[in-house]
């Protein structure tokens, strides 16, 4: 199941508490303060980890508590420090503060982490007041009570191109011919239920990350079809594909403009991005489609075939030329399917 949103609650550890108590030897009757100072609490910390491709462990546990610090003791002995607890999480996982909204953090690479539940500090102990005017202090102060709260995470995938497309327009095919994601692929719509990943290889050593979303129909932004769910999964990519079936020519102008009305009523910045249009099935083309309509914006059209690859090595050509214009490759969760 690819689950790719989560509300969890997270507490973290209290501070232990610091304690009175005094030195005692044999022939000393009262000897000096000697009650240690409490542990630290321990934090509840969300890390990446970039094996993990959906939030599903999250949906199963909903609790995080990491362990509280241990009181201090005699003997000035301080209190252990409590274990902090962590969530891992796949690249790409945006961290809330539930009730605000507020963003935590970002989370892209591997390494990322961020603290969302800071434990409290530890109390300290008498042995911490002793002055040239107090030498035997009575007091001792109680550890912090710990943070404790609701975040809401959300996965939005990194991937350098992004397909869309109607139903059945050959994305899942055209993943699977240039990668090793056996994405499911069949003649009736809605064949893929949640995104893959597949890392495409290219030139000399090159790959990058092309991310295969179910399909649009008109009205998914009213919620027809997956509705524009999956969309979100797109926002990250540096590059668009618009997969257009032109086994019927008349209708490539209009695939494009429910395609593009679809993503504008998501988010407008979705047709700012950088895109080209690839019409697809060349192989089963009965006459060559009218592009003009296709290239009034400034799109490139790329004809393939992903099932006799025709096409595919002028796509790939094309495709690195434009990720080159922009940033490098984002980091990315491992090869086919995500869960
Ligand atoms: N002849 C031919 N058939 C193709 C080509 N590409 C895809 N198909 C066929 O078109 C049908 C749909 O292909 P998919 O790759 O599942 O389409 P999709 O866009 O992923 O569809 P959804 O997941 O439902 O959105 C399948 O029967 C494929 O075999 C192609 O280049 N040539
Ligand atoms: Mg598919």
């Amino acid at each position: 199941m690819f689950i790719d949103s989560a509300t969890i609650h997270v507490q973290a550890g209290a501070g232990g508490h610091g304690i009175v108590a005094f030195r005692r030897e044999r022939f000393l009757p009262k000897g000096g303060p000697a009650g240690g100072d409490g542990g630290a609490g321990g934090d509840v910390i969300v890390a990446v980890d970039p094996q993990l491709g959906t939030l599903r462990d999250l949906h199963y546990k909903r609790h995080y508590k990491a362990r509280r610090g241990g009181h201090g003791s005699g003997s000035n002995k301080h209190g252990a420090n409590g274990e902090s607890a962590t969530i891992r999480v796949p690249p790409g996982t945006m961290v809330k503060d539930h009730a605000t909204g507020e963003l935590l953090a970002d989370l892209v690479s591997d390494g990322d982490r961020v603290i969302v539940a800071r434990g409290g500090t530890g109390g300290f102990g008498n042995a911490h007041f002793k002055s040239a005017r107090n030498r035997s202090p009575q007091d001792a102060t109680d550890g912090q009570p710990a943070e404790e709260r609701q975040i809401s995470l959300q996965l939005k995938l990194l991937a350098d191109v992004g397909l869309v497309g109607l139903p059945n327009a050959g994305k899942s095919t055209l993943l699977a011919a240039l990668s090793a994601a056996r994405p499911k692929i069949a003649d009736y719509p809605f064949t893929t239920l949640e995104p893959h990943l597949g890392i495409v290889k290219y030139g000399n050593y090159k790959s990058l990350v092309m991310a295969d979303i179910p399909g649009l129909i008109a009205g998914a932004s009213q919620g027809k079809g997956l509705g524009l769910q999956f969309l979100q999964h797109i926002e990250r990519t540096r590059l668009l594909l618009y997969l257009i079936d032109a086994v019927d020519p008349e209708t490539v102008a209009e695939q494009l403009q429910t395609l593009q009305g679809e993503l504008a009523d998501y988010s407008p910045f979705l047709l700012d991005r950088e895109a080209l249009v690839v019409l697809t099935k060349r192989d089963i083309w009965l006459e060559e489609p009218n592009i003009t309509a296709l290239t009034e914006n400034g799109h490139r059209v790329v004809f393939i075939s992903a099932v006799t690859g025709e096409g595919l090595d002028e796509l790939l050509a094309i495709v690195a030329a434009a990720l080159a214009d922009t940033e490098a490759a984002l980091p990315t969760p491992a090869d086919g399917e995500l869960g």
